[in-house]
């Protein structure tokens, strides 16, 4: 068989950033904006999230909430996200975001509204224009580069500076056409745009090696012409690196990049799920190994800034928030069942108007009794 010569036409690289090893020893020395200060704040988000997602999946199995996505084990990608971003960014999230958003200023009560079913927790009242959790898979990238275009179109036609949008996925979401379509937008348009990939290993019960050939997730982005990184996701300190970077490429207006955050998702995929029917104890036990809290924690504890006393006074304030948050979420009037069309349409179609009637009388009946 003939072989013919070939000329190397390119060639691409992916590069794997760390800072925190598993054991939470430092591998390099770290960024600047690690101070003590701002370690041990991230430590306290991360904890919170991890007491939020706690307190809301027992909500649910008492009932009392309905489906919940917790971010077990990958509290540290979304906590370095939310950071990263600037008031006047827009986050385009995906649904298992609590530690981001509590860092956009989401608050506790209203993540709780949302997974209640209460559509009013989605208007986030300190974060304005960052938009709704997207559920269905992978469309908030195609919104976000929307968002993205809209922003490049005010900072040159208005002169505003540059913000920037930046969207978040699980590495299910990549195997996705609206993944390609919005990251060949984003390429070629330059636009002000971050895609966060929290690689959990798992879209629901698929592993990632049942449902993407790819070596790593990062070198998607190759094929749209941008800049791609793969961090330890479980490693605030290199999360927060990669988005910061990528952030402050977009503003200058250099473009797009992805960040591919390796993680593990040590919880069910929603409290729908029992992910012991399809992946295995060892497995599990072993991804507890690289948790992002504890290897924080180990870190700030062997620079002496970090104690048993420390540990136990944040614990009893992360406490305390969260039961305010949750007087307030049950204190809250519950919305009246005529919201269903209220969060659907604009402009409600005429042929649901006798519905909307009918479920409105229904409701004034229910008060009456
Ligand atoms: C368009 C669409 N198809 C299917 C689903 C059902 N679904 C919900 S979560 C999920 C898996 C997503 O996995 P991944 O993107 O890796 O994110 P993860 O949940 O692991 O964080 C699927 C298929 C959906 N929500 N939307």
């Amino acid at each position: 068989m003939h072989k013919p010569r070939l000329q190397l036409q390119a060639s691409f690289d992916i590069a794997y950033l760390q800072y925190l090893d598993q054991q939470g020893r430092a591998t390099q020395p770290l960024p600047d904006f690690a101070t003590p200060d701002w370690l041990t704040y991230c430590l306290r988000q991360m904890q919170l999230a991890r007491l939020v997602d706690d307190r809301a999946v027992k909500l649910q199995r008492t009932g009392r909430l309905g489906t919940y996505p917790s971010t077990l084990g990958q509290e540290a990608i979304g906590v370095a996200t939310g950071n990263a971003l600037m008031a006047e960014d827009i986050y385009c999230p995906y649904y298992r975001e609590t530690g981001a958003l509590l860092e956009r200023g989401v608050e506790i009560e209203e993540i709780l509204a949302i997974w209640g079913g209460d559509e009013r927790g989605q208007n986030f009242e300190h974060a304005r224009k960052d938009l709704p959790i997207c559920v269905p898979i992978a469309t908030q990238m195609l919104h976000a580069a929307g968002v993205a275009f809209a922003l490049r179109h005010r900072h040159q036609q208005r002169g505003e500076p540059l913000q920037v949008a930046v969207a978040s996925s699980g590495e299910g979401a990549t195997s996705k056409g609206d993944f390609y379509e919005a990251m060949n937008l984003a390429g070629v348009w330059k636009l002000p745009m971050v895609f966060v990939v929290n690689n959990n290993q798992w879209a629901i019960s698929v592993p990632r090696t049942a449902q993407t050939a790819t070596q790593t997730i990062a070198q998607k982005a190759i094929a749209a012409g941008m800049p791609a990184l793969q961090v330890d996701g479980n490693d605030i300190v290199a999360v927060a690196w990669a988005v910061r970077d990528a952030m402050m490429r977009a503003r200058c207006g250099d473009g797009p990049a992805l960040i591919e955050a390796l993680s593990y998702r040590l919880c069910d995929h929603t409290t729908a799920d029992d992910a012991s029917r399809y992946r295995s104890a060892e497995e599990l036990e072993q991804a507890w190994q690289w948790e992002p809290i504890r290897r924080l924690e180990t870190y700030l504890r062997n620079q002496n800034l970090w104690s048993d006393a420390n540990q136990q006074d944040m614990e009893r304030e992360l406490a305390q928030t969260m039961e305010a948050a949750l007087n307030n979420w049950e204190s809250r009037a519950p919305e009246p069942s005529t919201a269903i069309f209220d969060h659907l349409y604009a402009q409600l179609p005429e042929g649901l108007y006798e519905q909307y009637d009918q479920l409105r009388d229904e409701q004034a009946g229910v008060e009456r009794q």
